[in-house]
């Protein structure tokens, strides 16, 4: 049986019926499970189940706590990247700190960044997380295999008794990761906003979107976003100027914007890739793109509508939220804004807006199809100096001619 499998058992014979989630890759199986146990009732539960997958852990936190006052008992699935972002909602809502709600929750962590990870960019957060969680006040254990779970049983009488709770659980990288098949040329419905497309069908993989953008620059700078946008642009062409992310989920966008501002004394462009979940993420933040209006900056969503990268989980964006439209009633200069499918069509407005002042938002609909590609060999701290190095090297060459 799977370690997760068995997790969920434990919280439903608890009386957990509010669960939320947001993918890691390792918890995918479970998070599936969830979402097609939505509006069951589970055992003896009074009742029915509820799955809220999440678009930003934090607001997990908040939705719990509505969903205690309520009458429910809650957990969050998350990985353990998530848990930074929770900081100040568990102080406040969680803690049993003077001037906290002291209202008990239920987290599930997929703790990355332990000896085995592969990713380094996950080792930060990983390896602070227990001081995370001692600094929220939840008490919590590790678990590897099943037989550790007794010590999540300890745990959830401590919930009983008005307590927040973690599970950090070690993923276990020995194991195929599971994914989700993928729905490969679904059409996608846009609705409610002034662009007037309504019905839009993929066709390019992301692969193919990247390798369009990727063979078409020159000296262009480029910020891609976590997971495997970056690993493909990596295995199409790595260049001095493309800086990965490789963590920081949603941030891409606002990265390349703050080099875009800092880097207007210079000619080419800033390119950027952004995913749909990550925009979901920080869709906030759009507001500032449309206000600070770059001109040397091109967007390009790859909107899969999947969280693609940790399994292929639906994103809201598969569903109704059309992410231009956000950007459009954001602010973001509506004739800049390209819903795009094909690829002659990513081809011709790219090199239009090469050519021209910007900012551009290419709003690229691909397949969430997968193919697996190993993770980059760069570390992060030489991501950053090659292509700090490339900047200098631009500002050389402008200056001195
Ligand atoms: C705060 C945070 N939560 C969760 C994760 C795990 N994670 C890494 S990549 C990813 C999926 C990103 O999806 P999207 O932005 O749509 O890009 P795609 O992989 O589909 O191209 C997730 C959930 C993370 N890295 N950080
Ligand atoms: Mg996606």
């Amino acid at each position: 049986m799977d370690i997760y499998e068995e997790i969920f058992k434990m919280c439903s014979e608890h009386g957990i019926t509010f669960y939320s989630s947001l993918p890691c890759s390792h918890n995918i199986k479970l998070i599936q499970r969830l979402e097609e146990l939505d509006g069951e009732i589970i055992g003896n539960a009074d009742n029915p189940l509820i799955h809220t997958p999440l678009v930003r852990e934090e607001s997990g936190v908040s939705l719990s706590a509505g969903a205690y006052l309520g009458g429910r008992k809650t957990a969050m699935v998350i990985q353990s990247q998530g848990l930074g972002n929770m900081v100040t909602q568990m102080l406040s809502l969680n803690s049993p700190l003077n001037g906290s709600y002291r209202i008990p929750n239920v987290l599930i962590i997929s703790h990355r960044g332990l000896e085995n990870e592969k990713v380094d960019a996950q080792k930060p957060v990983g390896s602070k997380s227990k001081e995370i969680l001692n600094l929220v006040g939840f008490k919590h254990c590790s678990v590897k295999v099943i037989s550790d779970l007794k010590k999540f049983q300890d745990l959830l009488e401590e919930y009983d008794k008005g307590r927040s709770i973690a599970l950090l659980v070690e993923p276990d990288y020995s194991k195929p990761l599971y994914r989700i098949e993928s729905k490969k040329n679904i059409t996608r419905n846009f609705k409610g906003n002034a662009i007037p497309i309504k019905k839009i069908q993929a066709t390019m993989t992301r692969r193919k979107a990247i390798s369009e953008v990727i063979n078409q620059i020159e000296d262009e700078f480029v910020v891609s976003n976590i997971g495997h946008p970056s690993r493909e642009l990596h295995r199409l062409k790595d260049r001095e100027r493309n800086f990965y992310l490789t963590s920081c989920l949603g941030h891409s966008y606002t990265l390349a914007l703050g080099l875009a501002l800092s880097t207007e004394d210079i000619n080419p462009k800033v390119i950027c890739f952004e995913g749909d979940g990550g925009l979901l993420m920080n869709a906030g933040s759009l507001s500032i793109l449309a206000h600070k209006k770059p001109k040397n900056l091109i967007v390009l969503l790859l909107d899969n509508g999947v969280w693609g990268s940790t399994g292929n989980t639906e994103t809201y964006a598969l569903h109704d939220v059309n992410l231009s439209g956000v950007a459009q009633a954001y602010g973001f200069p509506e004739s800049n804004i390209k819903i795009i499918s094909k690829e002659e069509q990513l081809a011709e407005n790219l090199r239009f807006a090469l050519k021209n002042d910007g900012p551009f938002l290419f709003h690229v609909i691909i397949t969430d199809e997968y193919e697996n590609v190993p993770i980059l060999p760069l570390s992060v701290v030489e991501i950053k100096k090659r292509f700090m190095k490339s900047i200098e090297n631009a500002r050389i060459s402008i200056y001195s001619s």
